[in-house]
């Protein structure tokens, strides 16, 4: 008898204790990514959710998929490492401003150049919230929050420009109090053959009292609403790169007004797979995570060799 009855929904939720203050910009950000994993409707198995260290990198822990909370900066090369053994899962990573723009802003760089199919949530909240409020290096320069005992003297990395300016082929802003606009933008993002990035501004209501809630509310703006179209149409429009350029000036909006929305979005550039499928013969098709390793119960290959030379004796 053919089963004719809906599926039933996977639980995106964890039933784990979840300590953030309440009121963290962060639990917008987990919601919004488990309201898109579900109406994405992927199958959960083929789903891997990788964090870093900090407030933000908790946020593995509630997502009821695959999920892997590694080492300080380095969510982007384990999400790297994932993705490249098995291309047909989809990896989305969720990390601090200060995790990976600061220890790891070698990683977010590369994922740029090498346009690595992935989706980095950037928990944007201007601080290191977890250990109780230094200046991350997305905070404004010349600015006091309550957890800084003098005014921060380093000057502020602008995620967006710097997603753009190393190749990243969807960079997106959003904001964590807005679940429904953050919502669809991972949607976007977790079907975007490419490096995307997603900004989400964070407020960290413990420790960041200039970057409130209502300082955002004051100044963000759809983009969309305002006719802006960063979406590269055609193979033409992406060689001119006249979408870059404007994404570019746009991603350099931030004061009185802050854009929200897609600013860039270009489809005609191969991914890291396609250049790796141009080294290794049968990749993508074939790769690590369904070569076979073993035969009638019997392993593949011999090891013994390798832990023979290991041993200490
Ligand atoms: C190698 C290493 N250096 C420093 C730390 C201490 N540390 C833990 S979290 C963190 C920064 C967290 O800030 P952010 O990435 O902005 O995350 P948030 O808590 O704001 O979400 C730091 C410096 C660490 N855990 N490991
Ligand atoms: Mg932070």
């Amino acid at each position: 008898m053919a089963n004719d009855a809906p599926q039933a929904k996977h639980n995106y939720r964890t039933k784990l204790w979840n300590d953030w203050c309440p009121g963290c910009g962060d639990f917008g950000i987990l919601a919004s990514a488990q309201m898109a994993l579900q109406q994405l409707g992927e199958d959960p198995l083929n789903v891997v959710f990788v964090t870093g260290i900090g407030c933000s990198g908790k946020t593995s822990h509630y997502v009821n998929v695959t999920g892997v909370h590694t080492l300080h900066g380095r969510a982007l090369a384990f999400a790297t490492g994932v993705k490249l053994a098995n291309p047909k899962l989809k990896v989305l990573v969720s990390a601090g401003d200060g995790d990976q723009l600061g220890i790891g802003a070698g990683h977010y760089v590369a994922m740029g150049r090498r346009n690595i199919p992935i989706t980095l949530m950037l928990h944007n909240n201007g601080v290191y919230g977890l250990t109780k409020g230094q200046a991350a290096p997305t905070l404004a320069k010349g600015v006091k929050t309550k957890s800084l005992a003098s005014p921060n003297i380093n000057g502020a990395i602008n995620p967006t420009l710097l997603a753009l300016s190393t190749g990243y082929t969807f960079v997106a802003r959003a904001f964590s109090y807005d679940a429904k606009g953050l919502t669809e933008i991972i949607k976007m993002a977790v079907a975007h053959n490419g490096a995307a990035l997603i900004d989400v501004l964070q407020p960290c209501i413990t420790y960041n009292d200039i970057n409130t809630r209502e300082w955002y509310q004051e100044r963000i703006y759809s983009l969309s609403a305002e006719g802006y179209d960063g979406t590269v149409k055609s193979a033409e429009e992406a060689e001119s790169g006249e979408k870059l350029k404007a994404a570019l000036t746009k991603s350099l909006e931030f004061g009185d007004r802050i854009p929200l929305g897609v600013l860039y979005k270009n489809e005609f550039v191969p991914s890291y797979l396609n250049g790796m499928g141009s080294t290794l013969r049968g990749y993508p098709g074939i790769n690590p995570a369904n070569e076979p390793i073993e035969k009638d119960g019997a392993p593949l290959t011999d090891l013994t060799q390798i832990l023979d030379k290991l041993a200490i004796v």
